[in-house]
């Protein structure tokens, strides 16, 4: 079976309509072949300012159902993703070219937030405080927001979207989403199953609490820009975030950003170096580097840079890449040509600054359209140009350090604050690493590798990754508005303060 047939296949089986992958201008690839798989209609910018109010309207009705019963409808989606995780899974491996159990993991963290947002829904609590006035009872209320924007990036095109779903749904919120252009056909299936959970959960599931926009940049930003949008979260690049964060911040809307990562791990002289290789080489050439959380940076002390180096070598010597639809291979292609070209562009610019280079070549596994790459190891003399800024695919720059404060300084001299982390067993490094003046990261892990973070935690990071948070913790208080009450039971009116204004 082709690739296109076994899509369309898929599709069927996860309830999206036929004859919405055909005849659009929207092309659909597979990076596993670079085969095209649907050519999808594009929804127009007048069309997608009617669908945020038709979200609009579906948020009125969907704040007046109670928290836990919200919940109820966040279960069943929950269900359907279980029902149909096989299926979900072997399309993101489609349609991203991740490797199965990545694939599957990628509907794994869907079910999880799902999880997590039904027990939120009971959980929707707000505080009483203590008031200086008698007979006064201060509190505070969270309400639904209203319509969520969510903009989402190719390389976790389902999850990143329902860290945002699950929780805007309980909160009382609709959800307008735009994936990318270039994972267009696991949006339709999300919707495709979000549909089912909303008609098993009822009536009150109101029409048009999800929408899906299938389009560019201009429909993108006609969520970007519209009034009715209180809060959009949007997923890629630094260079997006600073035409997005603007643009929401002059119209007040909030924005939750999750940008650039450029991820870094310290490699000490205590570490446990048969764990450090495993968490390296997961966190380096997993996912062929494109994760926000893929590590790019390694400062490894120099008292066990040799021993360390020689074998991590071996591993991207040996890692098998491939096609990850038919082999076992743990790193499948690239996403497209573009990816492959700013790889090949970064590693010039390192062998130009003197950087080493173990990898990084690319063969066409049969497929002339389709980027396979060799994950590259670079070892480089210091930290400049191109190691200081993030390229999406999987390149590891190494290099030796022998003062801790030092490699810290280096750690955090970049642009981006995603992730981090440290491999040691001397628990004042590890300490100083994850206190006030360690790692400036909004993740940071010890003996953990940097990508791969649980949906308990909020997710997110500092400077140019935007700031926001996603996913577990208290992030779901972004997703609703705050009211603070204070309510008074006397029959006198005290001023705060000690004010005096008698009439
Ligand atoms: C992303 O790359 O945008 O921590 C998200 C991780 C995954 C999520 C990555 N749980 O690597």
């Amino acid at each position: 079976m082709t690739i296109a047939k076994e899509t369309a296949s898929l599709l069927e089986k996860l309830g999206v309509a036929k004859d919405a992958l055909s005849g659009g201008d929207l092309i659909a690839r597979s990076p596993v072949t670079g085969e095209q798989i649907a050519a999808l209609k594009q929804i127009s910018a007048a069309d997608a300012g009617k669908a945020i109010d038709a979200a609009h309207k579906a948020f009125q009705a969907w704040r007046l159902v109670p928290g836990p019963k919200r919940g109820e409808l966040v279960r069943l989606l929950g269900e359907e993703l279980r029902a149909h995780k096989a299926e979900l899974g072997r399309l993101v491996s489609i349609e991203v070219g991740k490797i199965p159990s990545e694939g599957l993991g990628e509907v794994q963290e869907m079910i999880d937030i799902c999880d997590f947002a039904v027990g939120l829904s009971r959980q929707l609590y707000g505080l009483t405080i203590a008031t200086e006035r008698p007979g006064h009872r201060m509190m505070e209320t969270w309400h639904p927001l209203g319509v969520v924007g969510v903009i989402s990036a190719f390389n976790f095109p389902v999850a990143v979207w329902s860290w945002n779903a699950a929780l805007a749904l309980v909160c009382g919120d609709a959800v307008v989403w735009k994936p990318s252009e270039k994972t267009p056909l696991t949006a339709l299936a999300c919707e495709a199953i979000f549909k089912r959970a909303a008609k098993r959960f009822g009536a009150d599931a109101p029409e048009g609490l999800l929408q899906v926009l299938i389009g560019d940049r201009a429909v993108g930003e006609v969520l970007v820009d519209h009034p009715k949008v209180p809060l959009v979260s949007a997923t890629g690049s630094t260079r997006m975030g600073r035409e997005v964060g603007p643009r929401l911040a002059k119209r007040f809307a909030r924005a939750v950003l999750e940008l650039g990562g450029n991820n870094a791990g310290i490699v000490c002289p205590t570490a446990d170096l048969d764990m450090a290789l495993r968490a390296i080489a997961f966190g380096a050439m997993g996912t062929a580097g494109q994760r926000c959380t893929t590590l790019r940076r390694l400062f490894v002390h120099e008292s066990v840079y040799d021993a360390l180096l020689p074998r991590l070598k071996k591993a991207y010597q040996s890692v098998s890449v491939g096609n990850p639809l038919e082999t076992s291979a743990l790193v499948g292609p690239l996403i497209d040509k573009a990816a492959f070209d700013n790889m090949q562009k970064a590693l010039k610019e390192a062998q130009a600054h003197g950087g080493k280079v173990t990898g990084g070549a690319r063969f066409e596994n049969g497929h002339a359209e389709a980027y396979y790459v060799h994950p590259a190891l670079v070892e480089m003399p210091a930290q400049v140009s191109p190691v200081t800024e993030e390229t999406f695919a999987p390149i590891l720059y190494v290099m030796k350090y022998s003062d801790f404060d030092e490699a810290l300084d280096l750690h955090n001299a970049v642009g981006a604050g995603l992730s981090s982390s440290i491999f040691t067993r001397d628990l004042q490094e590890s300490e100083r690493f994850l206190g006030v003046d360690g790692s400036d990261c909004g993740i940071a892990n010890v003996n953990i590798g940097t990508s791969g973070a649980e949906i308990g935690g909020a997710f997110g990071g500092e400077k140019e990754t935007g700031g926001g948070r996603e996913s577990g913790s208290d992030a779901w208080k972004a997703y609703m508005r705050r009211a603070t009450n204070t309510v008074n039971f006397s029959k006198a009116l005290p001023l705060a303060q000690g004010v005096s204004f008698d009439i």
